[in-house]
């Protein structure tokens, strides 16, 4: 992309009325735009990161055995009534009538649709296990968005939902989920530590939240430093290994981990006084065990293995996509902008020209663009006409992972810069080394 024809509108000043670094960054380096209270159109660049993120997400589900597909997000009251969640729920529900005076409803979360649907096809026990998931808008008509996309009003979440057919299964499936949340978010460069939560309005009695933590972040968190140490990869352990996963699960729960919600103090109090930690922290991603609530109310039944009808038992696993792009600049930023980590990066590369007027870097600087995206590398090609000085105040600030700094005086000795983002080194090569570094 050259930048002379993207919309790609970064702003100089900070914006009074945001609180939070992320939401500050997100608004400068022009991610996205609020349309109204809570609710944000994305512009290219956040557009690009929120797919990358997405796209991460639904691969990890994918190679944890869930099936993707897509549920609408404007949903029937009659659909809530049949759980009895239409009353409970409350005036975070943006309630809607259609032109027929239909009670109609922009779905917070999916859980009664997902039971509907899987009810209306499913018969047997060997309909079982399955998890389906859906990556959607929802909307939650919160009492005080704030901080930008961190707590919006429409939000992007990914919901998955899973079906066997007794609770050691169903536990299963928890774990698996657990275990693809870990990966999920080690790939985006964060950690986020579950913790034991409360299940609030989607009920059930196992939860746990993933949390990353940042000092801006709302829930005040107590972790015990074990976790340090904690395998985030646990790339040893494969989906369908109930040992394992049961260990994993029994490790998790037995390292202290907890928001000021479900703190425990008798519990915190046993760990040795140099191992707590405590800290605020965001919460990307919440998972809740919740038995039959649901497909018990809406009459999800199949004939078990002796025939005998049973009641398929569920949990529900979230992720904020949206809210994530905000959790990992809190925890990937410096006083000059975005520190993008490159798996969700907008582009991999930046290139700036220092002067637009100078013939031969320009020319050096073209060249280099062609040729990165002719390796199919992801390319921002600042080629406007600005001076150098504002073009590397504008590429810090969105912080690709990679600046090529192309100058009249490197060009005259057949050399570029080589920035990288993250630690600031910079290092002169010639033209040829740094694509071949950078397409490595
Ligand atoms: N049905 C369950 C799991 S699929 C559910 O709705 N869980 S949730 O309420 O915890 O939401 C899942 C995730 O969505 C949260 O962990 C959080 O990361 C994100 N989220 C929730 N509310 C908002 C909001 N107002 N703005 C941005 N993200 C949100």
């Amino acid at each position: 992309m050259r930048w002379s024809r993207a919309f790609l509108p970064v702003l100089k000043e900070s914006p009074a009325d945001a609180q939070i670094v992320s939401h500050k960054l997100m608004l400068r380096a022009g991610l996205v735009r609020q349309t109204a209270a809570g609710i944000y159109a994305w512009l290219p660049l956040g557009f690009r990161v929120l797919k990358k993120i997405e796209q991460i997400v639904r691969e990890e589900q994918d190679r944890a055995g869930a099936q993707e597909m897509l549920m609408p997000t404007l949903q029937s009251a009659d659909l809530w009534r049949e759980s009895g969640r239409y009353e409970a729920y409350g005036p975070e529900m943006l309630r809607i009538r259609d032109r027929h005076d239909r009670e109609m409803l922009y779905g917070p979360t999916n859980e009664e649709m997902i039971t509907v649907l899987f009810r209306d096809e499913v018969k047997s026990y060997r309909d079982l296990p399955r998890t389906l998931y859906h990556i959607q808008w929802k909307f939650r008509d919160e009492v005080r968005p704030r901080f930008g996309v961190m707590r919006g009003r429409e939000f992007l979440m990914k919901d998955a939902y899973s079906f066997d057919l007794d609770e050691a299964a169903a536990r299963q499936s928890y774990y698996t989920q657990m275990l693809a949340y870990l990966r999920t978010f080690q790939r985006m460069g964060i950690r986020a530590v579950p913790m034991k939560a409360a299940s609030g309005p989607i009920g059930g009695d196992l939860s746990h939240e993933f949390i990353v933590l940042a000092p801006t972040g709302e829930s005040e968190v107590f972790y015990d430093a074990a976790y340090e140490e904690f395998d985030w990869n646990q790339a040893g352990l494969n989906y369908g290994d109930e040992t394992g996963l049961q260990g994993l699960f029994d490790r998790v729960n037995s390292t202290y981990a907890a928001t000021d919600e479900t703190h425990d103090v008798a519990k915190w109090e046993v760990l040795p006084e140099g191992n707590r930690r405590t800290g605020r922290g965001i919460e990307v991603g919440h998972i809740f065990y919740f038995g039959d609530k649901y497909s018990k109310a809406m009459g999800l039944k199949v004939s078990g293995r002796d025939g005998t009808p049973v009641t398929p038992m569920m949990g529900s696993y979230g992720v904020g996509v949206s809210r994530l792009v905000g959790a990992i600049i809190e925890a990937s930023h410096d006083d000059a902008g975005i520190v993008w980590p490159e798996a969700v990066a907008p582009w991999q590369v930046g290139i700036v020209t220092m002067r637009a007027d100078d013939g031969a870097s320009v020319a050096a600087a073209d060249s280099l663009y062609t040729e990165l995206i002719r390796a199919g590398v992801e390319v921002l090609y600042d080629d406007r006409d600005e001076r150098g000085g504002v073009k590397l105040g504008s590429m810090d600030l969105i912080g690709l992972p990679w600046q090529v700094v192309v100058g009249p005086r490197g060009i005259a000795s057949g050399t570029v810069e080589l920035k990288r983002r993250s630690t600031g080194e910079r290092e002169e090569l010639s033209l040829e080394s740094a694509l071949a570094r950078l397409t490595e």
